[in-house]
């Protein structure tokens, strides 16, 4: 035979097009697309789509998080869930701690990565101390290694960036013609709010979307949005959760401003009334930006519709719900102010578009992959290596059963948290076969990759 491994009789869809016939998959690579082709093996995928695998260009994995705090995923058990989850890339990042370089935190990040990946993993960075010497010298030469995309937040103690600095790290990217992603949301408004919130004695988790209302997180965008036009650079916002900063980003694309936006499932499914939970159970939903109400998922849904949002991503930042190291320190008991925040997404991302978006007729097919791959591999650099299927490029495929009805559950997800804000869904749409470079990782929610095989993938753009 002509091929290590033949899809066959699928329907493919890209993000331009939908048609139907074989692929013909050598040396980790699509070889060909054709009619009757001939393998070592073969798949059959009647009545099935194959698509690009999923890209997950936001995730946190082994992130330190806080004294006492332990981020719920190492490379292995997130990467795991997301093969199981049909995702062939994940994109992670470099956090710098500040008073050390960037290049220690890549080292370090790589260190962990090596030999435990079921699918392949490119970085970003996160920069914290955008020092004379991370701008002159280090950002330069890591986004010519390979990284050339880079995180700055605008809230958060020990990670915000002023603006100042934020135009400092602006100028480089233009300089580098790298990409700058922002958290926006407004630092000083959370941390009044907050003071105020505790010093009411409203400490509850469903506090936590109160102290972080829409107003701080569209006044941050458009900010963010304007020192980017006074830079010339492009911008990703990412996790963007309402109608008003949606528009924010609209407005600024409809001028002719290279600025995108990213959504994520929380801000399609949840809302700040699932923190309301008894007890503390309303932790398990403490993100940020906080899950809004109906009209602001609407909006996000239109997002995505209209291509206000190029990518959709999980924002998977997971944390143990019943655990000292989790959600609940003793310190996390006493205020939602010191519950880590972030949730699990990066297994369930997928299904839950499908599901909620194509199914039910919200998004057809040919969007769903633009923003769960294909739009993630050219914002990010990594397109058309990954992103599609076409000859040449790496054989990263998801084949999808569309009729399969099944109840989202934590324990099928297989991530290293013991919850999923998910829990129950019913998903019609599953991925039940996933295969990274022609090697099938993940089939019928068994995980069949080998730890190690996942590899780093530098990025230009
Ligand atoms: N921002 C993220 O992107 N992830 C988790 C927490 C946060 O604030
Ligand atoms: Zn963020
Ligand atoms: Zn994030
Ligand atoms: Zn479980």
């Amino acid at each position: 035979p002509a091929f290590d491994l033949v899809v066959r009789n699928g329907r493919i869809a890209t993000a331009a097009d939908v048609f139907a016939c074989d692929i013909g998959i050598r040396d980790g690579r699509i070889a060909a697309l054709g009619e009757g082709l001939a393998g070592r093996e073969e798949i059959d995928a009647t009545g099935k789509w194959v698509l690009p695998g999923g890209i997950d260009s936001h995730v946190h994995i082994s992130q330190p998080s806080g004294e006492g705090i332990v981020m719920a995923d190492d490379f292995a058990s997130a990467t795991r869930s997301a093969a199981l989850g049909g995702n062939t890339t994940v994109l992670p990042f470099c956090m710098q701690e500040s008073g050390t370089t960037l290049r220690s935190a890549v080292s370090a990040y790589h260190a962990k990565a090596e030999g435990e990946c079921y699918v392949d993993v490119s970085f970003h960075l996160i920069i914290t101390d955008p020092s004379e010497s991370v701008l002159g010298q280090e950002l330069p030469a890591l986004v010519a290694d390979g990284y050339p995309s880079f995180k700055v937040f605008m809230t958060y103690e020990g990670l915000a960036l002023t603006d100042r600095q934020i135009l400092e790290v602006m100028e480089v990217a233009r300089q580098t013609r790298a990409l700058v992603m922002v958290h926006a949301e407004n630092y000083d408004i959370i941390r009044f709010l907050t003071d105020r919130l505790e010093q009411d004695g409203r400490t509850a988790p469903r506090y936590h979307a109160a102290s972080r209302p829409i107003i701080a997180e569209r006044e941050a965008t458009s900010r963010a949005i304007s020192l980017a036009e006074l830079s010339d650079v492009p911008l990703m916002v990412v996790h963007v959760s309402n109608r008003e900063a949606m528009e924010e980003i609209r407005r600024a694309q409809a001028k002719g401003l290279k600025i995108l936006g990213e959504t994520c499932p929380q801000y399609l499914v949840l809302t700040a009334a699932d923190l309301d939970g008894l007890n503390m159970e309303g932790a398990k939903y403490v993100c940020s930006p906080p899950p809004r109400d109906p009209a602001s998922q609407e909006a996000c849904w239109e997002g995505l519709q209209q291509g206000v949002f190029a990518t959709f991503s999980s924002d998977h930042c997971p944390f143990r719900y019943d655990d000292p190291q989790g959600k609940l320190t003793p310190k996390g008991r006493t205020s939602f102010r010191w519950v880590p925040n972030g949730i699990p997404g990066v297994g369930a991302r997928l299904p839950i578009l499908f599901s909620e978006g194509v199914v039910k007729g919200r998004i057809d097919i040919n969007r769903f992959v633009a923003v769960t791959a294909t739009n993630h591999a050219k914002v990010y650099g990594l397109y058309p290596k990954k992103g599609t299927i076409a000859v040449g490029a790496d054989a990263d495929i998801a084949i999808w059963d569309p009729e399969l009805t099944r109840t989202l559950t934590h324990d099928a997800l297989q991530d290293g948290s013991d919850y999923t804000p998910y829990e129950g869904m019913e998903i019609t749409g599953w991925p039940v076969l996933t295969m990274v470079r022609g090697r099938v990782v993940a089939r019928d929610g068994v995980l069949t990759g080998a730890k190690g095989f996942g590899q780093h993938v530098p990025r230009r753009l």
